[in-house]
């Protein structure tokens, strides 16, 4: 499995399969917000498949350790238990934080790696993912750690922002660009402050039948795309995770 994998998964007290994902990026990109908006949405679809959710800030908001949420996949109608759990990081992204962020990334199986679009933050990006590519670039490169990149704040206005193409010279000042294959298919843009706007609207909505169904859940049909956006890179990580699981399983069968 480790030649599959950047690190084995572990099982929980139950025996339950735990995958982990961590949110990595500088400071004030919108790690916290994003993986908020996650845990909000999880649990109106399913309240039963959340099982934690911790935020550790500072008084400016900023995270001092990392938050953490776990989140259920499927269930077994015998045991009750989920097939599997995904347990969710958020590395602390200010400059002093470098050893929890070491920490916190160590035993990932996948990533998010927020960036924040704001051009003025250019040297904060750079900064954040030449420290990932030191410690992981290898496992990046040779494809047992999947990533995806979030390209977040994409509702500032268009003269204040990078755009998707500007991610690949950021990626090659930093000296990421030969680690990180396939970038222009694995670039997510995302406004955690659109979609947070736009689950209160829904969440606002007269008729609630229209998005609620008969166990009182929130709909998956009707989740705004701002917020299906922000929630893309983890889903699709899981995924791919699940079947690099099964491919080992079957050639080790
Ligand atoms: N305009 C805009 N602001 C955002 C967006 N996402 C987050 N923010 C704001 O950016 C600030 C920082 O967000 P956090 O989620 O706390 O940032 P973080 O990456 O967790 O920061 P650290 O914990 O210090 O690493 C907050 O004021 C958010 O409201 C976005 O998409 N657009
Ligand atoms: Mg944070």
């Amino acid at each position: 499995m480790s030649s599959i994998l950047a690190a084995p998964i572990k099982k929980d007290h139950e025996g339950v399969p735990v995958v982990k994902i961590v949110f990595w990026g500088p400071t004030m990109a919108g790690k916290t917000t994003a993986l908020t908006i996650i845990k909000v949405l999880k649990t109106l679809e399913d309240p039963s498949l959340v099982y934690k959710f911790l935020k550790l800030e500072d008084p400016t908001g900023r995270t001092l350790f990392f938050d953490q949420a776990i989140f259920g996949i499927g269930r077994n109608i015998k045991t009750g238990l989920p097939y599997m759990k995904y347990h969710v990081f958020t590395v602390p992204g200010q400059d002093r934080h470098s050893g929890q962020r070491k920490v916190v990334l160590r035993g990932a199986h996948g990533l998010v790696i927020v960036i924040d679009s704001e051009k003025t933050r250019w040297e904060e990006n750079k900064k954040s993912l030449m420290e990932l590519n030191a410690l992981v670039g290898e496992k990046m490169y040779n494809g047992t750690l999947p990533y995806f990149l979030m390209l977040n704040k994409m509702d500032l206005p268009r003269e204040e922002r990078i755009s998707a193409l500007e991610v690949g010279k950021l990626l090659v000042e930093a000296g990421a660009d030969k680690n990180l294959r396939d970038v222009s298919s694995r670039i997510v843009e995302t406004s955690c402050l659109e979609a947070r706007n736009d689950l209160k609207k829904l969440l606002s909505t007269a008729d609630k039948s229209k998005i609620i169904d008969e166990h009182g859940r929130l709909r998956k049909e009707v989740r705004p795309k701002s917020v299906q956006r922000v929630i893309k890179p983890v889903e699709a990580l899981i995924r791919e995770i699940l079947v690099k699981v099964m491919q080992a399983e079957k050639a080790s069968a």
